[in-house]
């Protein structure tokens, strides 16, 4: 277990009750210059002032205190007290974690949002049954296809040795006929450079974050889904703080879904035009590639479903209902 100086600092306070801050580490998996990271940043600096130094939020970009994959048990263990993740990710644990991923169901900003706020009863529901709370999640620009070449026909992408960030990715890739290797974005440059992968589904944010022109020559701007990082307290953690400092979080935190994703849908542009300018080949897919794509999405919304019974039920009646 990890033990780190600012957890020991906020243990301390709790022992002596001397009159010192409530630090919370927050881990987060992704780069300190990503926008969902700076946004995390200035919710951490509101905290700390509508609490009036009650609490601090300390920031640990990039994997550095937890791998992105551990991120999530340890808020749930208390090893931090906060914690920002991609939570579809872990759609082995509960398949409604991957809501924001089932291909071509919400594909704009607009709809990501509609999903959202379909979903939080649900998710709130199933993260609070594993000790955690939910504060807000910000999307990823919508997602796109990468490849080392050009793919006109879905017979192109047979083979190919694919990067997945989580089930749902991994699954596209299988029924492409592609093979797919799970790997954290702190991992994929290394992943890209050694090719150990050659392609991924991702954000242009992504592709900027690693530049990834230096390894792979066409972005194909799919517009699939809109994958969320969500931000996750551990909820004694929570339930230690005062009324008025709960109020504070719960305020800033939906300041900051609203902050982060105007940030989103102001940089996704831009990502793909920095793509474009550092070489890549940027475009829609062929028709034959969208064709094959739409028909892997619809096995794959009913495999979600079969797999998230009422839980995944409630999420869509309430989307369409929206
Ligand atoms: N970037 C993250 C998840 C989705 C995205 O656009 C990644 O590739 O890890």
């Amino acid at each position: 277990m990890k033990i780190t100086l600012s957890a020991a600092i906020a243990a301390s306070t709790l022992l002596g009750g001397a009159a010192m801050a409530e630090i919370w580490d927050m881990p987060m998996a992704y780069p300190a210059a990503n926008y969902h990271t700076e946004n995390a940043q200035e919710f951490a600096d509101a905290v700390k002032a509508c609490s009036g130094g009650e609490l601090e939020i300390v920031i640990h970009a990039g994997g550095s205190l937890f791998k992105g994959g551990e991120i999530k048990r340890a808020v749930q263990l208390g090893e931090a007290q906060i914690g920002e993740r991609l939570l579809s990710a872990h759609a082995n644990e509960n398949a409604v974690f991957a809501y924001d991923s089932v291909p071509f169901i919400a594909t704009s900003f607009e709809a990501s949002d509609q999903l959202r706020d379909a979903a939080a009863p649900t998710l709130s529901k199933v993260l609070a049954e594993q000790n955690l709370t939910l504060l807000y999640s910000v999307p990823w620009p919508p997602q796109g296809l990468y490849f080392a070449k050009p793919v006109a026909s879905p017979k192109d992408m047979e083979g190919v040795k694919f990067r997945a960030y989580n089930s749902i990715t991994a699954r596209v890739a299988e029924l492409a006929g592609m093979v797919p290797t799970q790997i954290e974005a702190a991992d994929l440059k290394q992943a890209l450079a050694t090719g150990v992968v050659s392609s991924m589904i991702s954000s242009g944010s992504t592709g900027v974050d690693e530049s990834v022109w230096e390894d792979m020559t066409n972005f194909y701007d799919v517009k699939a889904w809109l994958p969320r990082n969500t931000v996750f307290v551990n909820s004694d953690a929570f339930n230690a703080l005062s009324d008025e400092v709960k109020t504070c979080v719960t305020e800033e935190a939906a300041k900051a879904q609203t902050r982060g994703t105007e940030k989103a849908e102001a940089l996704a542009n831009g990502f793909i035009e920095t793509l474009a300018s550092n070489g890549m080949t940027v475009g829609a897919p062929t028709e034959a590639v969208a064709t094959k794509l739409m028909g892997i999405g619809e096995v794959m919304v009913g495999e979600w479903l079969e797999t998230t019974g009422d839980d995944g039920k409630a999420v869509m009646d309430a989307y369409k209902s929206e």
